[in-house]
């Protein structure tokens, strides 16, 4: 198949060869990555991409949609199935265009959206003034304690009660700890706001029910379908149908959220796309998806206690789910070198804040670690163990060419002992 890319394009084909190459050899512990199927990669590699099909199943803007309708219908059938949801959009291009899709339909512009300040583990879409949400809508942050590093729901409770926000939203990018729906759902009615979950980087692990399910509780739930679920690069909608707050409305919760991504926000759906979300939600249906999901947490675990036993500081002391937050403070050395002397080992990682962080977001005072690649690729909590000692002996001499030379070797070899997309060539 790569043949005609090859000959058409070398100069793309010799780089798309390089990062196969480098995502092969390395240790890629980026939290919000993970490693597709074969499968999945077909999917997206199709002629779906020629075909317009602006709508819905069914009821399409453009001609000959019989076969792109059978594919998306799966898809979201296939999502609800997953979930338990009532109603599922499988159309959003990123996850910032599902929250964006998800404001549009619960919120008028200006009105107040309360979420995780991004220092504190929430995501750009959360309120970030540089972000179309912190410009749209009247943002209200909340954050984790300064002594536990959580959350406190007192605290989310007394500012939303004062704020009176339109839409709550939970969820995170770099927060190590279960969110308690439960609360959130409370809170949110006793101020009279929608409850939007953003379960972009636990989506995987809800799938195999084995973390807190958003599902039960909120109006709105957005996730990607590339972290821990596994699709392709992507996003979704998951609501009710009904609206809790307006259920005399012409338009129900189902039919706003559709609006709102088709026309409100975007055009012409992925369909190469959807109908590789489609394959990796029948995987993510597979019993051996919830053993997949059990050995990312055992992993995260190991990871922490590993890093932990070198000396490294883990943000709340450990982890609920996928990923670990490290404090590098005690090693003396900041985030942005933490990163670049991993790359050249070949771990791939990513500098991120810690709560009340003294340092500038452009090199911080964290890294942030996770395991949904590395569990792809068969890494068991022992090799963890083995991957948390690789990375301390780097962080602990970062200047020592001979320990890179060294660990590199061995990230190299580790690597090879758990090959991926081995029939792949170009
Ligand atoms: N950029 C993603 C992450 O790395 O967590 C969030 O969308």
């Amino acid at each position: 198949m790569q043949t005609h890319l090859k000959n058409t394009d070398p100069e793309i084909a010799d780089a798309i060869r390089a990062e196969l190459a480098r995502q092969r050899d390395g240790l890629e512990l980026i939290a919000s990555e993970n490693i597709v199927s074969q499968a999945v990669l077909e999917a997206l590699g199709t002629p779906l991409t020629n075909k317009y099909s602006e709508g819905y199943p069914g009821r399409r803007y453009y001609g000959g949609n019989a076969h792109i309708d059978v594919i998306e219908t799966a898809a979201i059938e296939r999502a609800k199935k997953l979930f338990g949801a009532e109603h599922a959009n499988v159309q959003p291009h990123a996850g910032s265009s599902a929250n964006m899709e998800a404001y549009f339909a619960l919120a008028e512009l200006g009105d107040t959206i309360m979420a995780m300040d991004l220092s504190h583990g929430g995501h750009l879409t959360h309120g970030s003034s540089v972000n179309f949400s912190g410009k749209f809508y009247r943002i209200v942050s909340y954050g984790v304690r300064r002594d536990t590093e959580r959350i406190d729901m007192d605290e989310v409770r007394q500012i939303a009660l004062r704020e009176r926000p339109k839409v709550l939203v939970a969820g995170f990018t770099a927060y190590s700890r279960h969110l308690d729906f439960a609360m959130f759902r409370a809170i949110a009615e006793e101020c009279g706001a929608y409850l939007m979950v953003d379960m972009a980087h636990f989506a995987g692990l809800v799938a195999a029910r084995v973390h807190p399910d958003p599902i039960p509780y909120a109006d709105v739930v957005t996730t990607t379908t590339h972290k821990t679920l596994r699709g392709p690069r992507g996003a979704m909608i998951l609501s009710k149908i009904t609206d809790r707050l307006r259920p005399s409305d012409k338009k129900n919760l189902a039919q706003r959220i559709d609006s709102a991504v088709f026309p409100g926000m975007q055009g012409g759906p992925l369909e190469h796309c959807i109908a590789a979300k489609a394959v990796a939600f029948k995987e993510a249906l597979a019993p051996s998806f919830v053993e997949y999901q059990k050995c990312v947490l055992a992993n995260a675990r190991a990871l922490a206690d590993g890093l932990t036993a070198e000396g490294l500081r883990i943000v709340t002391g450990g982890t609920d789910n996928h990923l670990v937050l490290v404090d590098l403070t005690p090693l003396g050395i900041g985030g942005k070198t933490a990163e670049t002397v991993l790359d050249e080992v070949g771990i791939c990682t990513n500098k991120n804040m810690i709560p009340y962080d003294p340092r500038k977001p452009t090199d911080p005072s964290g890294l942030r670690i996770g395991t949904p690649a590395l569990t792809t690729r068969g890494f068991d909590e022992r090799e963890m163990r083995t991957v948390a000692s690789l990375i301390a002996r780097v962080l602990k001499s970062p200047d020592d060419a001979a320990v890179k030379h060294a660990v590199d070797g061995e990230v190299r070899e580790l690597a090879a002992l758990h090959p991926i997309y081995p029939e792949f060539e170009i």
